[in-house]
């Protein structure tokens, strides 16, 4: 199928652009850099959402294996409605395993992740061979497949926040910029600005829960620590409205961007 001509131009299937070309467009033409994390343990409840606040976000964050519905027709509903609406799905599954294993987890079992996740999360714990291992599973599918390497966590006390570990991710990273389209972090971890950095611990009212999550608001996270992508959940999903509160974690984080950008 050859890609259509819009205004002479030759309009690639959004299924065909590169990850990080994707996530760079889809913030300027819907002004958003708000990844909604919606950690539901109903898929169906998932879709309904995602059909209601898919104009505000340019990602979607899940936990495929907290829910209790999850079927592949389901997952299938859920990746069609990122194309329509044009946001990224992020499977938050923290990989951190040997190679072999991690291309089991990626490609098999019930959740075959690697079928309909545009990104995945990966610790570098057990060494770069995880991203070589998951990077080779993803060669034969025709569709841009990418990572999200875990340089610092949000959680108190987490044994990631150390300067020689989080310099072995970055240098993964680059290695292998690829597939690594950038990190999961709480400080901006290198100059390059193609590596896009996501922040999760995102509140406007809280600093923390009882689990040792910790919080900080959107304009320190995008100000302060540099991050491109505001992962936001319980934020909104604990909201009494969800599609309101999205909108305002939208607009405040485009206007912080936009602000400073300026600059
Ligand atoms: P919350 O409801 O906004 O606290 O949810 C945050 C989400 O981000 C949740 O799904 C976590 O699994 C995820 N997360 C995080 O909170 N902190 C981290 O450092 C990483 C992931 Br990595």
């Amino acid at each position: 199928e050859l890609p259509a001509l819009k205004n002479g131009i030759i309009e690639m299937k959004s299924s065909s652009i590169p990850i990080r070309q994707r996530f760079q467009t889809i913030r300027e033409e819907k002004k958003t850099n708000l990844c909604l994390c919606a950690d539901l343990t109903s898929l169906d409840e998932i879709i309904e959402l995602s059909k209601q606040v898919g104009p505000n976000i340019c990602m979607l964050k899940i936990h495929c294996d907290i829910l209790n519905d999850f079927s592949m027709e389901k997952i299938q509903q859920l990746k069609n409605i990122s194309r329509t609406f044009n946001f990224l799905l992020l499977e938050d599954r923290k990989f951190a395993d040997i190679g072999n294993t991690v291309q089991l987890q990626y490609t098999k079992g019930l959740f075959q992740i690697a079928t309909w996740a545009d990104l995945v999360t990966v610790h570098v714990l057990p060494g770069e061979g995880i991203v070589q291992a998951l990077e080779q599973s993803v060669q034969s599918i025709d569709e841009p497949r990418g990572c999200l390497l875990i340089a610092q966590m949000s959680s108190k006390g987490a044994l990631t926040n150390n300067e020689d570990y989080v310099k072995g991710v970055i240098k993964c990273t680059e290695k292998y910029s690829d597939y690594v389209i950038g990190f999961i972090s709480q400080s901006r971890l290198t100059t390059d600005n193609k590596f896009i950095h996501c922040t999760p611990g995102i509140h406007l009212n809280n600093t923390g829960d009882q689990l040792g999550q910790q919080y900080v608001t959107p304009r320190q996270a995008i100000d302060g620590r540099g991050a491109d992508i505001l992962i936001v959940g319980r934020a909104i999903t604990d909201s009494i409205n969800r599609i309101k509160t999205c909108e305002e974690y939208q607009q405040e984080g485009y206007n912080v961007y936009e602000q400073l950008r300026n600059i």
